[in-house]
């Protein structure tokens, strides 16, 4: 038998759990946009080691560009050096050639899972729109709408969420460098044209503090850099958010203290 269920009582109890949620993501350690590879990687890993961490995605399912492998087909390519990483989420890749493959699905759902049973809380559905910045003008968090709302233009005022480090993990989009960028603030590149060598190591190496409080990772490092786009090889995404997260850390490390608040 399943027990008697009430439809109000459902009703409640996933908005009481989602709003405690939500009510305790508006303060963290890090704040990451984006929920694909780079993102996953420095979530689970700053939660694991005890930051507070909240990834807004826009869209319904986190996990980025991995779903879609190679033109649709749900395989993708890493490089030998990411055997750790693969071991920390708990799923193994057959080697071929010198290079690991494996599932599309298994990847994204592993990182996913990771994430979440680290504690990091996904707050999906979300997309961020602008940046708050503190009175020191640093990076402190960012402001974000209900994706439905942006797809059907409504004029519906956001919610602002403070941190003391945002990473911009939005790939291609870079969103969070681009608010900077429109206001003259930063100056993006642009991705180059694809070589998956240079693109790669570009990756990791780009993968630093490019403005106060504001780490860039994954794809969003290239378009900032200029460095080469790659194609469905994915080991770069994935120590690039290792590496974001130790930047996180050392920085959380060597300036403790909680988001700053609001006048
Ligand atoms: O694009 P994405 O997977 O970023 P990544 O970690 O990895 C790049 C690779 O997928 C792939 C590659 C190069 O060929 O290897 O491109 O750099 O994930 C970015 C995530 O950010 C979300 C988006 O839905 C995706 O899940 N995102 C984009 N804009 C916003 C956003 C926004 N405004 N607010 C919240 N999330």
């Amino acid at each position: 038998m399943l027990g008697t269920i009430s439809d109000l009582e459902v009703s409640r109890l996933i908005t009481r759990d989602y709003f405690e949620m939500l009510e305790s993501s508006f303060e963290s350690d890090v704040i990451i946009v984006g929920g694909g590879p780079s993102g996953l990687v420095a979530g689970y890993t700053l939660a694991e080691e005890g930051a507070r961490v909240t990834i807004l995605e826009k869209r319904l399912s986190p996990g980025g560009g991995i779903w879609g492998g190679g033109k649709g087909f749900n395989r993708v390519i890493l490089e030998s050096g990411t055997r750790d990483i693969l071991a920390e989420i708990g799923v193994d890749a057959t080697e071929r050639d010198g290079y690991l493959v494996i599932s599309s699905v298994l990847l994204a759902a592993s990182l996913i899972k990771k994430a979440v049973q680290s504690g990091v809380d996904i707050l999906n559905l979300y997309s961020v729109e602008d940046i708050y910045f503190n009175d020191k003008r640093e990076v402190a968090g960012v402001v974000a709408n209900e994706t439905a709302y942006k797809m059907t233009n409504l004029h519906v005022d956001p919610l602002t969420f403070q941190s003391r480090i945002v990473m911009d993990s939005t790939g291609h989009e870079a969103i969070v460098l681009n608010c900077l960028a429109k206001r003259g603030i930063v100056e993006i590149k642009g991705e180059d044209t694809m070589n998956a060598q240079m693109g790669e190591q570009g990756v990791v190496e780009g993968t630093k503090e490019v403005y106060p409080g504001l780490i860039v990772t994954g794809m969003a490092s290239a378009q900032f850099f200029g460095t080469p786009r790659m194609g469905p090889i994915f080991g770069g995404m994935l120590l690039s958010g290792k590496k974001a997260a130790h930047i996180a850390s050392a920085k959380l490390t060597a300036q403790p203290g909680t988001p700053q608040a609001s006048p």
